[in-house]
């Protein structure tokens, strides 16, 4: 099953920093790859050496610290750069140049044969430098260059012999999952190496995208706390972790799953937004059961409207039960958390006063207790 085998490479601290509201200091860098670390992504993925002082000096600030996860550093397809990245002792390097008709002339202006020539030439380079060092290459804007292109830089990279993985890259959220089954499939099918996706999200696809590249044999995903990055950003760390465990939680079974709320509170707080209301797992409103049915059926037995188990991460589920679309076992169920045997006919009274009344507005919780309490009390004298 190829969803049993797979590594995350995180890159909030990459993708992530290109974020727009994303500027993280060492010690914030430290304490997110600590909490990553903890949670047990396998890689992190750092911002190139070459972007700032403070940045290469951070990529050997997080190899020093001695986590679990492999550091990774991400650069261009240049010998200056991979000279500089070798330099600060980190564990990989992920190489990528650009092969849509749009990148080729906008961006680095080399064709294909130049392209394929570039890498040959720096791929060589660092592996005399660094016969151990793990080697990834990936071709930017994957989904936009024309398949022969890529498949004759993909082949021609890989019967060099010297990279770990190849990556694909939905670099501006165009990809639907099919596409991305076909490319990774073939890429699994033609050449032995581990294969990796980064997706973006631009039109909604980036986890299904991920979950497609698995489901074809991809062995590593990218990921992003929050999802943050370029624009919308990459498939969101939550996001993952929530489609794997509704295919099987077992999937998922090897990271702290306790630790996501910690981690989604943890970016949120230090890119100053908030945790969108509809995040995966995280989002305040994941967990709540709100009309009278669901809240009916979920009080019965949570599987009924419920595919993700609060409790695996460490989350509560919640039934508020102060508007117009409440319904009497969740009223009884209130009331029997508060010690109160109430009768059918009372509680189904008192269900439609809350009703009646939410249609103004809804009720607060203690409004609701103290119906419950008065009419428990007038049941007694009765
Ligand atoms: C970018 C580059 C990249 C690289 C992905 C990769 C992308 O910042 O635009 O190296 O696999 O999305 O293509 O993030
Ligand atoms: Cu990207």
């Amino acid at each position: 099953m190829p969803f049993d085998y797979y590594h995350i490479i995180d890159s909030t601290l990459r993708e992530g920093e290109q974020f727009s509201t994303a500027t993280f200091s060492t010690a914030q860098k430290l304490e997110i790859a600590g909490l990553l670390d903890d949670f047990g992504v396998e890689m992190i993925e750092m911002t190139s050496p070459c972007a700032s002082p403070q940045s290469e000096a951070d990529i050997r600030a997080l190899v020093d610290a001695g986590l679990n996860a492999r550091i990774l550093t991400h650069i261009r397809c240049h010998r200056d750069d991979a000279l500089r990245a070798l330099d600060t002792g980190v564990h990989g390097l992920d190489i990528v140049i650009g092969t849509s008709p749009q990148l080729m002339q906008h961006s680095h202006g080399k064709n294909i044969r130049q392209i394929i020539d570039l890498a040959a030439e720096v791929l060589s380079f660092v592996r005399e430098q660094a016969p151990d060092i793990v080697l990834r290459f990936s071709t930017e804007d994957t989904f936009r260059s024309r398949e022969a292109d890529v498949l004759r830089v993909y082949l021609s990279v890989a019967d060099l012999g010297l990279v770990n993985r190849l990556g694909v890259a939905d670099t501006v959220g165009v990809a639907l999952p099919q596409q991305v089954y076909a490319m990774v499939h073939q890429l699994v099918r033609l050449t032995e190496l581990d294969v990796e996706f980064h997706g973006h999200n631009d039109s909604g696809c980036a986890i299904a995208n991920a979950c497609a590249a698995l489901d074809a044999g991809a062995t590593h995903i990218d990921t992003t706390v929050l999802g943050i990055g370029e624009r919308n950003g990459i498939t969101p760390l939550g996001g993952l972790i929530a489609r794997l465990y509704t295919l099987d939680k077992a999937f998922v079974t090897k990271y702290r799953l306790g630790l996501l709320q910690e981690l989604d509170h943890l970016i949120a707080a230090r890119c100053h937004i908030d945790i969108p209301f509809g995040n995966y797992i995280t989002g305040a409103s994941a967990f709540i059961h709100k009309a009278g049915i669901h809240a009916k059926a979920v009080l019965a037995n949570p599987s009924t409207y419920e595919v993700i188990q609060p409790h695996d991460f460490g989350l509560e589920r919640q039934i508020p039960i102060g508007h117009r679309l409440t319904g009497w076992n969740a009223i009884r169920e209130r009331a029997l958390g508060l010690g109160l045997n109430l009768d059918t006919v009372t509680l189904k009274a008192i269900t439609q006063e809350i009703k009646q009344r939410a249609d103004v507005a809804p009720l607060a919780l203690d409004q609701i207790d103290l119906l419950l309490t008065e009419a428990s009390a007038r049941q007694c004298l009765q």
